[in-house]
Order: structure tokens, then C-alpha cells, then sequence
């Protein structure tokens, strides 16, 4: 079985479990949700920091050492002692303006637009075998199986300039994070801004504050986009989005950064061990809730296929530099 296919089937972008509790109630449906979505503002202001930065858009994550990981799930053990160095990293998600310049300056082509490498993939289902990202498409209703191919679909067409598929774009959404980002496109633009992308222990001790005495609850967080409501058929949107946010929505942590936890998961450079060809990412997305995936907190994490765009996730980069 190839590992798109696993992904599909086995729910590499939901390991969570899903809890059965009131699956076959009807929803607002997808139409409302979407209208929901439609609803929300396309910006919204950020403080600015207390300092200037020398970089722009990034600010100063002191290094320290700390216990990394967390006990809720099993991939996120064992607890373990970390240091870190000090590093820059990008106030926020990358956005579609910021990604969109990247493509313009350099005429890159995301792995989402390019021709799907059959050969490398046997045995894909032939819209598999066009390209396009996996897209989340809120199911009127859905059997307790947990299956969720019920509410990701692999979409042809689907690519950061169109992320729900043919006939959808970002016009007027230049401030919502870029998604539908492969792991090798997300380092093609870390690159060309001359930066990399975070480790997980970087990510972590980021999300963190940079304090080894960070509270590290396990409630779904109010100042973070997540989903609130019976997942995936009641999204109550009681944080204000039923959908994806632009960046900066919600109130920064300590060190000035945005969206660290929800709005959209986080490309991370770490291997996810035991699973070939996928990475660590990190930081959960809108669509966790606490009936299905418990990954609003620093030490959660997930498997991604790297060579697989999906809405849900994107990334920010990081910069070895000295300190302010
Ligand atoms: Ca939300
Ligand atoms: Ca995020």
C-alpha cells in the first residue's frame, strides 16, 4: 500500500481518535459552514512589537533548555531535556502575499501544480493520480466508522492559489496563511528568504514562550483557532472562525509570535521516526477540537507525508542570527 493511500484509509491527518458520541446528527451542513467562513474579516491588526526587529517580520526566541514532548497521546513521549540556541522566527504563519512574491520573483511551481509521479506512488486511484491537495469538506453527516475520507477529499485542481479546488481563489486574501504546501516547497521559500525551517525543538520551546515553566495545559485553548463543537458536523465557530483566520487574529504569546497553536498545522524539518517520507509537524490547526484531536498544545504532534498538500497545513521559518 502506497503511503498516499495509507493516508487516505488509516487517517495520517487525523490519527486522532474520534470519539463516537452523537455521529449521525445532522449538522448546519457544509453550505452554512461555508457561508460562516465567508463571513469573517480578511485581516486583522497586530501589535506591534516593543522593539524593532533587524529582520523583518520575525522576532527574538531566547535559547534555554526545557522538558520537550507530553504525555496525551502516545507519539508525544517520552519527556525528554532539550537545549536550544537562540533563533529568529517569523512572527507568523507565512502568507499568501508573502508566498505569492516568492512565486513571482522565482517562477516556482508548487508540488500541488505539478504532474503526480505515478510510478513513485503505485496503485493510486486515478484522481490521485492528477494533481491537486487534500482538502477538509464539511460532511452533513457521518457514520461512527471514523473513517475520514467522510471529510478530507483529495481534490484535483486543489493548490495554494486555489485551495478548495477549481473555481475558488485567495483574491482578497493576501493575510490568511498560505496553504496546500509540500515540505520541500515550504523549504524552496525558506530558502529564497535566506532562512530555514524550525526544528520541532525549536517550534516547541517557541510555543513555549521560551519558559521551561510554561503552564502546559491540556484544555482547548481560548486565544488560538481550533474548533469548538462536535467535530466534523457541528462547528460552532464560538472563537469568532469557522474557517481559516488571517494571521494575527488572536492575542501573540509572550515572545510576540502568532497562530503558534491552531489557525493552521506547521511544517517542522524533524523526520517523524518510523515513517518514512513524512515530517514532524506541529501546533494543531482550526480543525481540532476536543472530541477529535487533542493537538492545540505545544507538545502535540503529527505525521505529514511530505510530498502531500493539504489545507490544513502551512509553516513560518526561522533564522540562525544574533541575538538583538
Ligand atoms: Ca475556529
Ligand atoms: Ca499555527
Amino acid at each position: 500500500m502506497t503511503v498516499r493511500r495509507k493516508l487516505l484509509i488509516s487517517g495520517v491527518i487525523g490519527l486522532a481518535l474520534v470519539v463516537g458520541l452523537g455521529f449521525g446528527l445532522w449538522s448546519y451542513g457544509g453550505r452554512e459552514a461555508a457561508r460562516l467562513a465567508d463571513a469573517g474579516p480578511l485581516r486583522c491588526d497586530m501589535v506591534e512589537p516593543a522593539a524593532s526587529s533587524p529582520h523583518e517580520g520575525m522576532v527574538w526566541v531566547p535559547g534555554g533548555r526545557f522538558v520537550m514532548g507530553d504525555t496525551y497521546y502516545p507519539e508525544e513521549r517520552p519527556l525528554r531535556e532539550v537545549a536550544v540556541e537562540g533563533f529568529w522566527m517569523d512572527r507568523t504563519e507565512v502568507t499568501n502575499a508573502e508566498f505569492a512574491a516568492f512565486v513571482e520573483s522565482t517562477g516556482y511551481i508548487t508540488v500541488a501544480e505539478r504532474p503526480v509521479d505515478a510510478a513513485a506512488h503505485p496503485g493510486l486511484p486515478p484522481d490521485m493520480r492528477k494533481p491537486g491537495a487534500v482538502v477538509f469538506i464539511m460532511p452533513n453527516k457521518v457514520d461512527g466508522s471514523g473513517n475520514i475520507a467522510q471529510w478530507w477529499q483529495y481534490v484535483p485542481g486543489a493548490n495554494w492559489r486555489q485551495p478548495g479546488g477549481p473555481g475558488t481563489s485567495i483574491a482578497g486574501r493576501d493575510q490568511f496563511p498560505v496553504t496546500a504546501i509540500a515540505y520541500q516547497d515550504a523549504v524552496a521559500y525558506a530558502a529564497w528568504k535566506g532562512r530555514a525551517l524550525p526544528s520541532e525543538a525549536q517550534w516547541e520551546w517557541a510555543s513555549r514562550e521560551a519558559d521551561p515553566d510554561a503552564p502546559n495545559s491540556h484544555d482547548q485553548p481560548r486565544e488560538a483557532n481550533t474548533w469548538q463543537g462536535l467535530f466534523p458536523v457541528i462547528n460552532l465557530a464560538e472563537d469568532g472562525f469557522a474557517g481559516i483566520a488571517p494571521v494575527g487574529c488572536f492575542k501573540p504569546n509572550a515572545l510576540g509570535l502568532y497562530d503558534m497553536i491552531g489557525n493552521l498545522w506547521e511544517w517542522t524539518t524533524d523526520p517523524f521516526a518510523g515513517a518514512p517520507g513524512m515530517r514532524v509537524i506541529k501546533g494543531g490547526s482550526w480543525l481540532c477540537a476536543p472530541s477529535y484531536c487533542v493537538r492545540y498544545r505545544p507538545g502535540a504532534r503529527q505525521p505529514q507525508e511530505e510530498d502531500l498538500a493539504t489545507t490544513h497545513l502551512g509553516f513560518r521559518t526561522v533564522l540562525a542570527a544574533p541575538a538583538p
